[in-house]
């Protein structure tokens, strides 16, 4: 049976570029700094980011974690979006690792304002906790792959600096930001202290993240991985993956975002309360309601056509679009779910 499996863009595989890479890849123990393809992807990402170094990572979720372990003390406090990965998806990872206390806002579409951000800056008093981060997710995973508009963040980076708040992204897929902008990452990296970004979601690398920040920051950032046991050898075959992700990858993800695009189109043509606006990158979020299914009910007719999605609550599905998608498997979706809709 043919499969389309928009769960996401971590399923992609290592392109055949990647996979010549890692066969080739010069290793060297890493905790050592002597694995000299690491090095060179952890300058490709201060370069890229326009920061003054990078760690890699094994995956997103470590690179937030660090991030908020070296930013913050325990018993600070972290404003965050509700949906946020770092506060939605992260097993309590701050609470736990950092002792920190999430200050949640409900963005519009996932973005938050510099003037929401102000009204819950808190102010000197024993007590309050003390504000001192502020994390930022773009594009917007569970918002529908939205994204900042730069004005917003410069505007909430000059607040948060006014406030000694440390601010970081997560830029899982800051590259679909970056190409839906038509600007390079740094240009989206300046407003904030430090950035992550993922290597093995739209990009195809198999396993990956990396973090950005100052040296200061990513000297704290290598002794916390080590602490959470991130400290890789000869992980060079995987960063050599990585370097191929960044120098070839990145242009193609415009395609992903067009394959989205027709998704949106398909589903506003089958006059199911959808506005194709709305998708804005290469995530596509869908409201079961309106079909009178849920979410289950509907990601279960599809899993019978080859079609996989994600549930994302109780009357939400997200599809995905990545490199292992194309127009042809988009539209035999839209065949498939306007028959579903149809009954
Ligand atoms: N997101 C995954 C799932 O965890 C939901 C996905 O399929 O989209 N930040 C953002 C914005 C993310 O979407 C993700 C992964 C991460 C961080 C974490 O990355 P990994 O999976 O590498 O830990």
């Amino acid at each position: 049976m043919r499969v389309v499996d928009l769960r996401s863009d971590t399923v992609t595989m290592p392109t055949p570029q990647m996979r010549e890479a890692i066969y080739h890849a010069a290793v060297g123990d890493d905790v050592y700094g002597e694995d000299p393809t690491i090095n060179e992807l952890e300058e490709l990402g201060a370069r890229l980011t326009g920061k003054e170094a990078s760690l890699f990572v094994t995956s997103g979720t470590m690179g937030n974690q660090l991030a908020v372990l070296s930013h913050t003390q325990r018993g600070d406090e972290v404003i965050c979006e509700t949906e946020s990965h770092i506060f939605y998806y992260e097993a309590a990872g701050i609470a736990v690792l950092s002792g920190v206390q999430a200050r949640t806002l409900t963005g519009d579409r996932g973005i938050l304002s510099a003037e929401q951000i102000a009204s819950v800056i808190r102010t000197e008093d024993i007590h309050q906790p003390p504000t001192t981060m502020l994390c930022l997710e773009n594009t917007h995973n569970r918002a529908g792959g939205t994204c900042y508009p730069l004005s917003t963040l410069a505007s909430i980076y000059e607040l948060s600096k006014k406030n000694n708040i440390h601010v970081h992204m997560d830029g899982a897929r800051v590259f679909n930001a970056a190409v839906k902008q038509n600007v390079s990452i740094d240009k989206i990296s300046c407003y904030s202290d430090s950035v992550t970004f993922c290597l093995s979601k739209g990009l195809c690398a198999p396993v990956g993240s990396l973090v950005a920040g100052s040296k200061k920051f990513i000297e704290k950032c290598r002794r916390q991985r080590k602490l959470l046991g991130g400290g890789m050898r000869q992980a060079g075959f995987l960063a050599a993956a990585g370097i191929v992700a960044l120098n070839s990858m990145v242009e193609q993800l415009y395609i992903d975002h067009e394959n989205a695009r027709l998704l949106a189109d398909g589903l506003a043509n089958m006059a199911i309360a959808f506005d194709a606006d709305t998708v804005e990158t290469n995530i596509v979020i869908i409201d079961t309601l309106p079909l009178g299914q849920t979410a289950a009910q509907l990601s279960h007719k599809l899993a019978e056509k080859g079609i996989k999605v994600s549930q994302f609550g109780e009357h939400k599905i997200r599809m995905v679009t990545h490199y292992g998608i194309t127009a042809d498997d988009v539209n035999y979706t839209i065949n498939e779910l306007s028959s579903i809709v149809k009954g």
